[in-house]
């Protein structure tokens, strides 16, 4: 059956693979990376149907509420109906981690990678941390879905169970996997891997909504009676996990998804752009961006399209459904890449291969309403992703520390230049639970400062 579908999509070097001539092990591992595949979907990307086309006709910057708004009376209701909502257990927070760390140079998870300034704390133990102070600050219960990918879900799940999953509780926090698809050299056959199966690559963190459809998860949030969603990436311990004033802001404007953005830092800077086309908010990809609009200058020459995209977003979890009715499909994003592949004769050599992915963030023009706010970048984006330089490891902790510090300072305690602070969530989830422990904070730091 198998072999001969792929006979019929032109696949017929694995269709052989699957017949008499492919050893018992590559026809298993074949058998196993297509199931679950519709193949149908590989075949119209690889024919160029179904692929993302950049919006046409004009594009405007998107309506973003300033990051001034937090401070103002306004706030003070949707910080309320945050709060509220938390409080009534309405919302989930959810964490794509499907990427490995291999950027960093690590084979393990990007969630296991330690990125706090003293303790050394790794991605995951620092949210599990905040997802803990707010579960006890607002006596609450909030349910953390973790998206892995097939490449690092059992050492994931692995990790937390050493770790008794930081005394969340084994039941509030959940596991699925994304979806995976076979990557494709640039005439479109599939590529036998360097284990004699297929290459493939995860779906894309667009897959989110798939794999929670399908993996039960986005059943087992209405049946817990989640109504919003708070996503984010695992690459940013600043992120400020369910955070009433976003929560608030989206769900008192009725809007099906939301975006925090940060002020890009240069118009070359790797992140994409809210945008407003065709009545509809997008959200452009670096990748995807011409200069006319990377390059565009407002009036007074600074970046026009500086709302950058800090891959957080609120989603209605009855959204998140609607997106995964059949009729509604995500356009699909080719990249290219260097891939590892095996010939027939069994010989290993680099190739150039093409790997097509969904980008979350392609739901956002299917939403009718979508609210867009700024959020200092000092206080809520500092993204691992290189070893060193920009969003490196090192630039992450330095903007950690320099976050904690500088909430020392306003509290009147002297920091010695150069000092790391960490500043555990239990101990203070913000400035503001900081300022109510001001008493048992020290007169200076000199040293290495861990508040836990
Ligand atoms: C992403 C955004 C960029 C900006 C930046 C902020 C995309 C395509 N671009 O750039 O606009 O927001 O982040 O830091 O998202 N992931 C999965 N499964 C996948 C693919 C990705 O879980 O199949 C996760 C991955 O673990 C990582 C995050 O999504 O945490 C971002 O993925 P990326 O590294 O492909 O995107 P990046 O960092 O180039």
């Amino acid at each position: 059956m198998l072999e001969k579908r792929l006979r019929e999509l032109g696949q017929e070097h694995i269709a052989r693979l699957l017949s008499s001539e492919g050893t018992t092990v590559s026809r298993g591992l074949i058998t196993g990376d297509l199931e679950g595949v519709d193949l149908d979907l590989v075949d119209s990307l690889i024919r160029g149907k179904g692929l993302y086309d950049p919006p046409r006709g004009p594009v405007e910057p998107a309506e973003v509420i300033p990051s001034s708004f937090a401070s103002s009376e306004e706030a003070k209701d949707a910080i309320l109906h945050g709060e509220e909502l938390l409080r009534g257990g309405k919302v989930a927070a959810l964490v794509v981690a499907g990427g490995q760390g291999s950027r960093l140079g690590i084979e393990a998870p990007k969630g296991v990678v330690k990125v706090t300034p003293v303790r050394g704390k790794t991605l995951f133990h620092l949210f599990a941390e905040k997802i803990l102070a707010l579960a006890r600050h607002y006596r609450c219960t909030i349910p953390w879905f973790i998206m892995t990918s097939r490449e690092n879900d059992g050492s994931t799940r692995e990790y937390f169970h050493r770790n008794g999953f930081f005394d969340l509780g084994e039941e509030n926090v959940s596991f699925f996997v994304q979806g995976m698809l076979p990557s494709v050299t640039e005439e479109g056959r599939f590529i036998v891997a360097e284990n004699g199966g297929l290459f493939m690559n995860p779906d894309g963190h667009g897959g989110t909504f798939k794999a929670l459809r399908r993996s039960g998860a986005l059943g087992r949030m209405k049946d817990l009676g989640i109504e919003e969603i708070f996503y984010y990436q695992v690459d940013n311990p600043l992120v400020k996990v369910c955070d009433p004033l976003f929560i608030g802001i989206h769900s008192m404007n009725k809007a099906q998804m939301s975006s925090k953005v940060v002020r890009k830092s240069s118009f070359e800077e790797k992140v994409g752009v809210i945008v407003r086309q065709g009545g509809r908010t997008c959200l452009l990809e670096y990748s995807d961006m011409k200069d006319e609009i990377r390059y565009a200058r407002d009036a007074s020459g600074g970046i026009l399209y500086w709302a950058g995209n800090a891959a957080i977003h609120m989603i209605r979890r009855d959204f998140a459904e609607k997106i995964t009715d059949q009729d509604t499909m995500l356009p699909y994003h080719r990249a290219r890449k260097r891939i590892t592949a095996r010939d027939l004769d069994g010989r290993i050599m680099e190739i150039n291969g093409i790997k097509f992915e969904t980008f979350l963030f392609d739901a956002l023009p299917l939403a009718d309403r979508s609210m867009t706010i700024e959020v200092p970048r000092e206080e809520e984006f500092a993204p691992v992703k290189n070893l060193t330089g920009v969003d490196s490891l090192e630039s992450s902790r330095r903007l950690q520390s320099g976050l904690h510090g500088a909430w020392l300072r306003r509290l009147g305690v002297d920091t010695t230049e150069g000092v790391s602070v960490e500043i555990s969530p239990l101990f203070a989830l913000g400035f503001e639970e900081l300022r109510l422990k001001a008493d048992q904070l020290p007169r200076s730091v000199e040293r290495d400062t861990y508040l836990g």
